[in-house]
């Protein structure tokens, strides 16, 4: 049966997923893929699961594949270095049911710490990529990913971006085809990439290049839409859209299966327009490949690697007129903060009135590098703050661990911090590290993990203790408390410094978003005995301002009733509200 619907191109991975009878998914979630194996999990066919980390949710999906079905990872641009080691391997095994990694990369860095371009990834990896460029191609291109998968053994690399996840548009959808379970073959001279096996299996890759070169010239993923001699340009993903709507008259070289590349189809276009361009946004990828060749192509000098290219800037360089020579955004900037009563604000604002360094990690908690808190130094990658705590003490001594802290996640911790806590009790570092436990995996919208008590599908699983975790790594050392009495954290954190042990601080307290009912009327300044002395704000908190006398004023409508802000005061100004 089929019907129209209006669907992301997240969704519509998914419901492409479902359709081409994908039975397994694992996933660690990162903006902007996050919706895809929440939607995947929608459906009683699918198995879908939270891995603890994108290495994991790899490694589960390749088994899976060799077990015989079609299976589907999906990750954000930066969870694909975390997942590199098994990626690259897989091209040499092969799979056997499909396989198809789904990277979301973010140009513009919406909501990433970097802006790395992993249309890279494919050519590293030696694996075909695919670009669809709306929610109907989502769709279509999962589809055909599985088949050139299955027809190549290969993994299949489906390069998103932000604009292509979030935006929806019409899809036609159809019924899911079952796909038959494939005979599970033990062969240890594809699977066991010892050397002398892997010697083997990489020409065997090299060979697979050269018949999805072909390939890349045949399908229909990769067309010519020929209209004026006068301008050709060669684009793929989203971009695709801006050019049509930025140049309605140019040739287009479309590159949906974008690679390997279809240079005799690229020479032939090329021959075919006056004036060549590649439309491509961050790596000038394309454009050198085809400039190896000897093609006249313009590229970068039109378009920048920072960022994100826009329909204006399209219409701008290459039709040379310029409607509103300005970035297509009309959001108004609003900087980021804690949420009122978010129970990161309570260890933050003891480590600020301490201040100790701060080495950081990903997580809603990024957010206490922001003022008036400023506390966080440094921020790398998930699950670096551990080992960066530790590499300072190596470098500046055991005294630096006395004013140091490490900050995590408690979806952080299980990704990637428990081997920094091994590394820092086998290699005797006396670090401080506060594992922020608010239950959740706050930052990309919620999911459960491995803390949670729940699974993907949001049936009940058993919890990772982190206690356990840490203690079974050899920290003796082990506090938990509530980051919302302030004393009390002051008190853990102080301890814990001098220590002269490797030791953790478990601050344990619920996203003020997942359970709703720590939610209390709003509290209030008593205006005779307060001196507008600003203790109060310290916080960060953003429902407190000051009123015309100088004094502190709480937003009724946005406060929480969380408490914080009546622990900070010394004049007892701040009341309970009814
Ligand atoms: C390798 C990688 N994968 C995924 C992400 C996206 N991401 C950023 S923080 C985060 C998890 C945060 O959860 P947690 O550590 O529990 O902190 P919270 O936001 O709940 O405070 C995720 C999934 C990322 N930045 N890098």
């Amino acid at each position: 049966m089929m019907s129209k619907v209006l669907l992301t191109g997240n969704e519509a991975v998914a419901r492409g997923a479902y359709e081409a009878g994908v039975k397994v998914l694992s996933a660690y979630p990162g903006t902007p893929s996050t919706e895809i194996p929440e939607n995947m999990a929608k459906y009683d066919e699918i198995y879908a699961e939270w891995a603890p980390n994108e290495k994991v949710a790899m490694e589960v999906a390749i088994g899976a594949a060799v077990g015989g079905v079609r299976s589907m990872v999906t990750m954000k641009h930066v969870g694909v270095n975390v997942a590199a080691d098994p990626l690259f391997t897989s091209s040499y095994t092969g799979i056997n049911g499909g396989l198809v990694i789904v990277s979301a990369d973010d140009p513009g860095m919406h909501s990433s710490q970097d802006e790395q371009d992993n249309r890279y990834y494919a050519r590293f990896a030696k694996i075909p990529m695919i670009e669809p460029a709306d929610s109907q191609e989502c769709l279509d291109f999962v589809k055909e990913a599985y088949e050139i998968s299955e027809k190549f053994d290969t993994p299949v690399f489906m390069r998103m971006t932000t604009r292509v996840c979030h935006s929806q548009s019409l899809v036609e959808v159809h019924d899911r085809k079952e796909q038959e379970l494939k005979p599970y073959v033990k062969d240890a001279s594809k699977y066991v990439v010892m050397p002398a096996v892997a010697r083997k299996r990489h020409a065997v890759v090299e060979q697979r290049l050269l018949e999805l070169q072909k390939f890349s010239e045949e399908t229909s993923l990769n067309r010519v839409e020929m209209n004026s001699k006068e301008v050709g340009i060669i684009v793929s993903g989203v971009l695709y859209q801006y050019v049509k709507e930025a140049l309605p008259e140019a040739s287009i070289l479309k590159l949906g299966f974008s690679w390997p590349l279809p240079r005799k189809k690229i020479e032939a276009f090329a021959a075919s327009v006056k004036d060549l361009y590649v439309v491509e946004e961050l790596d000038p990828l394309i454009e050198q490949e085809v400039k190896s060749w000897g093609i006249a192509i313009s590229g970068k000098e039109h378009f920048p690697r920072c960022g994100e290219v826009f329909t204006e800037m399209i219409r701008q360089e290459i039709a040379g007129d310029c409607l509103q020579c300005k970035e297509e955004s009309a959001a108004v900037g609003r900087p980021p903060v804690l949420c009122p009563g978010c129970p990161h604000r309570g260890i933050f604002y003891v480590l600020s009135k301490l201040k100790v360094n701060v080495t950081g990690d990903i997580g809603c908690y990024s957010l206490g590098a922001t003022p008036p808190l400023n506390a966080m130094d440094i921020i790398i990658c998930m699950g670096a703050s551990i080992g960066l705590a530790h590499g300072m003490e190596k470098a500046r001594g055991k005294e630096f661990s006395k004013h140091t802290v490490a900050v995590i996640g408690d979806s952080t911790f299980m990704h990637s911090g428990i081997t920094g806590i091994i590394n820092a009790v086998y290699n005797q570092s006396n670090i401080t590290v506060v594992i922020m436990d608010n239950r959740i995996t706050a930052m990309t919208g919620h999911q459960d993990n491995p803390t949670t008590g729940f699974n993907a599908k949001g049936e009940p699983a058993p919890i990772v203790d982190i206690e356990g975790i840490c203690r079974a790594c050899g920290v003796k050392r082990v506090q938990v408390v509530d980051p919302a009495d302030i004393e009390a954290t002051m008190k853990a954190v102080k301890e814990e410094l001098v220590a002269e042990e490797p030791s953790v601080i478990i601050t344990r307290r619920p996203c003020i978003l997942l359970d709703k009912k720590q939610m209390k009327p709003a509290f209030y300044i008593n205006k005779e005995k307060c001196t507008g002395c600003g203790m109060c704000m310290k916080s960060g908190c953003p429902c407190i301002g000051k009123d015309e006398n100088g004094k502190a004023e709480i937003n009724d409508s946005t406060c929480v009733g969380c408490g914080l802000c009546m622990q900070l005061c010394p004049f007892g100004a701040i009341e309970k509200g009814e």
